[in-house]
């Protein structure tokens, strides 16, 4: 019998809360249409790429009695990086789909996308879901990031779900798997192959946000667990007054991770990347203001401290992200000549022959090992695999290179000593925390309920997540609402828009109006672990961030 630990044991009981509307009537619903939509912009393009899906109007769901579910087989998959609480998605997917009809059948697809087109699939049960419910991780079906875009990737996809008897797909991702998701629901809808796809937003960044879609499933629990990590270190630091600890924070693109973890840990640095890039901030700025806190806190005494960094600082600092949009489009290019180059050494001279006269002088004057993070291969989605670039190493290295000049001129006279970590995978495969485990549940049921309402082109929604889930809506929103024009390898593509950190948010505000007493004192707060157990004010609270952002509607 497979062990599992004494938590475990206790939290697999745990009933996840769900909103109003089905908690009291369950899947006897119907839903209630709201305002016809467009997208986030380029409206026009959207419109023309997706025929088919474009405009719907958002929906949510009304008590129906005389609500009637035909049997439906349904397909899931779980896409992009691991987010606590995918399984319960998977639960309340499959909780729903019994609930409105026992004959329903849940199939989840292996390994992500590729699990689709390659047929690999297993029959979810009473049995295996039981063991996964309020679990972390993704392991119950695994996951991928396979981009589906061909044709023959969806004429693939359709005979294998035909097979299955499969009319509706639910595609639990972050906003690039979400992007798969709509162009698959166009193709099926053009071809009327008469099966839906439902989105579930997913990713720990956080950045899969807009007006109708509060916070993405993930970032709460994610960022719980780094802020118990970040406020741990913030007391060893006050304890042995030693290092200058520099922490890079997970989130691909978006500082939201970084910020939330910031707000609840009261760091002395904390960099923003939206902020880097609106004030167009050269590596060298981005230095020199760490060196200056470094240098006024060391004339106090104080040689110790704790610095967050996103990890996609890199690709905000504008020539940086110059030099990586001219890589980007190099690689694309010539990425069969490249793969034949065999030493490190060949690929940065092709490189450097390549780039522009300044880009070409910025990246040779990179540290070796970030010239070759640099060029790594990208991920399925065209994006620069930043979990791998070493932000924090680099930070401290030009760091330390800058005190010691001034040490030289007798203009700083401190120890700098420091240590680098990078917290993404500690927090990934949490055991979801109460919000994300009612959350997830809830875009579960509303997934399958967005199903047996003959949807299709939709992500479930929840909204008023910082109430109680007493006060919680499910709806919802048509994918293409939150589309827009982006370059990826080197062409303009149809994608769901990242929101990133508003500089003009209360979030953000709240970061800037502490700056300087946090970065001469030690407010230090110490966020402890995840509560599953206890009352509510300790156990559901959402995310300072979700709070924040609440408060200016
Ligand atoms: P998603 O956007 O797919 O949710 O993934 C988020 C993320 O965790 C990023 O924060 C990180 O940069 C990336 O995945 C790491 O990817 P990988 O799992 O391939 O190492």
């Amino acid at each position: 019998m497979k062990q599992v630990s004494t938590l475990r044991k206790v939290r697999i009981k745990y009933q996840p809360k769900l909103p109003p509307v089905f908690a009291k009537s369950g899947m006897k619903i119907s839903i209630v249409p709201g305002k016809k939509t467009t997208a986030a912009s380029n409206a026009a393009q959207i419109k023309k790429l997706f025929k088919n899906i474009y405009g719907a109007p958002t929906v949510t769901f009304k008590a129906d009695k005389k609500a009637e579910h035909p049997v439906k087989n349904v397909g899931v998959i779980l896409s992009g990086g691991q987010a606590p609480g995918g399984h319960n998605v998977i639960a309340g997917i499959f909780d729903a789909l019994k609930a409105a009809n026992k004959k329903n059948k849940l199939y989840g697809f292996l390994g992500g996308p590729s699990g689709l087109t390659n047929n690999d699939y297993i029959e979810l049960t009473p049995k295996i879901m039981n063991d996964y419910r309020n679990s972390g991780g993704f392991d119950i079906i695994g996951s991928g990031r396979t981009k589906l875009e061909t044709k023959e990737q969806f004429d693939e996809t359709r005979k294998n779900l035909d097979e299955l008897k499969i009319s509706a797909v639910v595609v639990i991702g972050g906003d690039d798997s979400n992007t798969n998701a709509a162009l698959l629901a166009e193709y099926f809808a053009a071809e009327k192959a008469g099966i839906q796809i439902i989105g579930v937003p997913k990713t720990i960044d956080g950045d899969l946000k807009n007006n109708q879609i509060e916070t993405s499933f993930g970032f709460d629990t994610a960022s719980k667990c780094y802020s118990e990590l970040v406020g741990n270190i913030c007391r060893d630091v006050n304890s042995a007054k030693k290092y200058w600890h520099f922490i890079k924070l997970m989130g691909r693109s978006a500082s939201h991770i970084a910020l939330e973890v910031a707000l609840q840990t009261q760091p002395n640095i904390t960099i923003i990347s939206e902020e880097v890039a609106a004030k167009k901030k050269t590596l060298k700025q981005v230095v020199s203001e760490i060196v200056n806190i470094i240098v006024k806190r060391s004339k106090k005494g104080k040689d110790f401290g704790v610095i967050l960094i996103p990890e996609g600082l890199i690709e905000f600092i504008p020539e940086v992200k110059k030099l990586i949009g001219e890589l980007n489009d190099l690689l694309a290019k010539e990425e069969k000549y490249f793969k034949t180059l065999e030493s490190a050494d060949e690929r940065a001279q092709f490189i450097n022959r390549k780039l522009t006269q300044k880009t070409s002088q910025l990246y040779s004057s990179l540290p070796w090992t970030i010239q070759q993070q640099l060029i790594m291969d990208r991920d399925p989605h065209g994006n620069v695999q930043v979990s791998r670039i070493e932000t924090e190493k680099l930070l401290i290295e030009l760091v330390e290179e800058w005190l010691t000049q001034l040490k030289l001129k007798e203009k700083y006279k401190g120890n700098f000593s420091a240590q680098n970590h990078f917290f993404g995978y500690e927090g990934r495969c949490a055991a979801p925390s109460n919000f994300d485990a009612d959350y997830c549940y809830s875009l579960g049921f509303g997934a399958a309920a967005l199903i047996q309402a003959g949807l299709t082109g939709y992500m479930s929604s929840v909204k008023n997540l910082d109430k109680s889930a007493t006060k919680w809506i499910a709806g919802g929103v048509p994918l293409t609402m939150m589309m827009n024009m982006e370059r990826r390898h080197g062409k303009a593509k149809p994608v769901i828009k990242k929101a990133l950190v508003e500089l003009k948010g209360n979030p953000y505000k709240k970061l800037i109006k502490n700056k300087k007493e946090w970065a001469e004192t030690e407010n230090y707060l110490d966020a402890g672990p995840i509560q599953y157990f206890g009352p509510p004010s300790v156990c559901d609270q959402p995310t300072e961030t979700l709070k924040l952002e609440k408060k200016r509607k």
